[in-house]
């Protein structure tokens, strides 16, 4: 075996650097390299190199055997690659290379975290902006690995914003529009309600209702019956909720802040005060919360500072200046709070003490666009003169940056259950605005990119459990991204007659003609032809 091992390994790669490997040489040592976290469920490259006495060292992943103890947590094969297994909790494995050379057989062996993607958390999917009260922005769902655009609803009239998207149990969507909210029923694919305002924000969902708040001159904090679209209360605010898209606690708190440094606590159940406290000159991000300990909102001191409040009080527990505003989200986990700030540094603070323990560079102004993936790593988008995606490690290190086609704005990236990032910016081309929607892969490489019809993207995209991925972008429609099998017109999970009679109705339309649909777009040139027929009638009857 050996001998055939070093031949192959000779005749297939490296006849050269063979030739140069002289009998006398001695293996000395395999080195194995490749990721030290793997999320479970998804398979990551491992690669192998010999290292001889002499000093050279050639790559061997293919001759090398491969194994991983202990084998029920992942599986390995001859290439390299590792899948990992289901766990409970973060798990590591060893990664062990084997390689033979002149009878000398070396291992090398690397640590690698298997990390745990917990369920979900509460009845519904995407109950705030950033998913979770303390706006990690991530889910275990998996997204779409096509950009595919399954369908779409028009969610206005053209020319109003479409801000924060959130997502309930019921699979109803709400829209943080410029002039109040919008609600999409996701299985009709349809308005279900609409309640006229002022500029919102986001909508935060509790049980069976929806909140939100409005700016000037309206200032307005609205609960509605989520899937009646009924009015329970109203609260006169004081100066526009013009920023902020409110976080409500499981005991059902609502927290949001207001243009002139307010941070109010009402009682979900009927809006009364719990309490009511001054916070600064003007607040710009949404507040997070975590636990019944932290309530953290950028704001004070000319809005360039982080405050923390106690939530059950709102007593002052520390506060942290930055040299600019914070806006968006600033993502709270474990003893630590991400703080993005417009002076172009990522803070990373201590929760309890709000000390600092890191800052990182990004180059540019940034508005709050931050997300934890499961595996610790922070993604930071930029906006100012570049639109830069950078994954940032715990520690503080940058792992990998991005340049993005457009600026983030207050667009947080968003991480699925695969590690995967959905991103969306918007590209200024000095006429028009274009929104781009970005599926990045745990590495940093893109794994799709879509650019959609004239019109800016303000929201972040949000992933549902079904693996719709929902984007809503200033043209007036909310797009949804789906895999869906090519012929599934409709994204009901079969190919037949219906999705026949669809794709002919569309039959010879392009983008922006009457009759084009997205979904019969199989190849995604935006026209509806022969190609895509072709594609339906491949699979028809599946
Ligand atoms: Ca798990
Ligand atoms: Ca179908
Ligand atoms: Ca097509």
């Amino acid at each position: 075996v050996p001998v055939t091992l070093q031949r192959a390994f000779c005749f297939a790669s490296l006849p050269l650097l063979c030739g140069a490997v002289a009998a006398a040489q001695m293996l000395t040592a395999i080195t194995v390299d490749g990721p030290a976290h793997v999320l479970e469920g998804t398979s990551a490259q491992y690669t192998a190199t010999a290292h001889f006495d002499d000093g050279g060292s050639f790559e061997v992943t293919l001759f090398s055997d491969w194994s991983v103890e202990p084998g029920h947590l992942a599986t390995i094969d001859q290439t390299g690659e590792l899948t990992a297994g289901l766990v409970l909790m973060d798990q590591v494995v060893e990664v062990v290379a084997s390689f033979t050379w002149q009878d000398v057989t070396e291992h090398g062996a690397l640590e690698v975290t298997i990390v745990n993607v917990p369920p979900d958390d509460g009845p519904d999917p995407w109950p705030f902006w950033g998913r979770t009260a303390t706006r990690l922005g991530r889910t275990s769902s998996i997204g779409p690995q096509t950009p595919h655009i399954a369908w779409t609803v028009a969610f206005t009239a053209t020319g109003l914003k479409a801000n924060q998207l959130s997502l309930n149990r019921d699979g109803l969507l709400f829209i943080g529009r410029s002039r109040g909210v919008a609600v999409i029923d996701t299985a009709q694919r349809e308005i279900l309600w609409e309640a006229w305002g002022d500029n919102a924000q986001g909508v935060a969902i509790l049980g069976d209702r929806a909140y939100w708040a409005t700016s000037n001159p309206e200032s307005t904090i609205f609960c509605y019956e989520a899937n009646t679209g009924e009015p329970v209360w109203t609260y006169q605010g004081g100066f526009g909720f013009n920023a902020a898209t409110p976080v409500i606690s499981e005991g059902g708190v609502l927290y949001i802040s207001d243009g002139v440094g307010t941070m109010f606590a009402r009682w979900t159940d009927d809006g009364s005060e719990m309490w009511t406290a001054s916070i600064g000159t003007y607040c710009t991000s949404a507040p997070g919360l975590a636990s019944t300990s932290t309530l953290g909102s950028g704001g004070g001191g000319g809005g360039g500072d982080y405050l923390s409040l106690d939530p059950t009080t709102g007593a002052p527990q520390w506060s942290f200046p930055t040299g600019r505003g914070v806006h968006g989200i600033s993502p709270i986990l474990g003893d630590r709070i991400y703080v993005a700030s417009s002076d172009e540094y990522v803070y990373c603070l201590n929760r309890f003490t709000g000390e600092e323990i890191w800052r990182y560079w990004c180059e540019q102004i940034q508005n709050g666009s931050v997300a934890v993936g499961h595996d610790g790593m922070i993604y930071n988008a930029t906006s100012g003169n570049q639109g830069i995606l950078f994954a940032i490690t715990p520690e503080g290190e940058e792992h990998w940056r991005l340049l993005l086609p457009g600026l983030a704005g207050r667009q947080p990236p968003i991480v699925a259950g695969d590690g995967t990032i959905y991103v969306a910016c918007r590209q200024w081309t000095g006429s028009l605005y274009y929104g781009h929607v970005l599926a990045v892969r745990p590495d940093g490489t893109v794994l799709w990119q879509r650019q959609l019809p004239p019109g800016r993207l303000d929201g972040s995209p949000i992933l549902g459990p079904d693996g719709t991925l929902y984007v809503g972008c200033n043209d007036g429609n909310i797009y949804a991204f789906k895999d869906v099998t090519p012929g599934d017109v409709d994204a009901d999970g079969d190919v037949d007659q219906a999705d026949l009679g669809a794709l002919l109705a569309a039959y010879g339309s392009c983008l922006g003609d009457a009759g084009f649909i997205h979904g019969a777009d199989f190849n995604e040139d935006e026209c509806i032809d022969q190609s895509d027929l072709g594609a339906l009638l491949a699979n028809y009857g599946i």
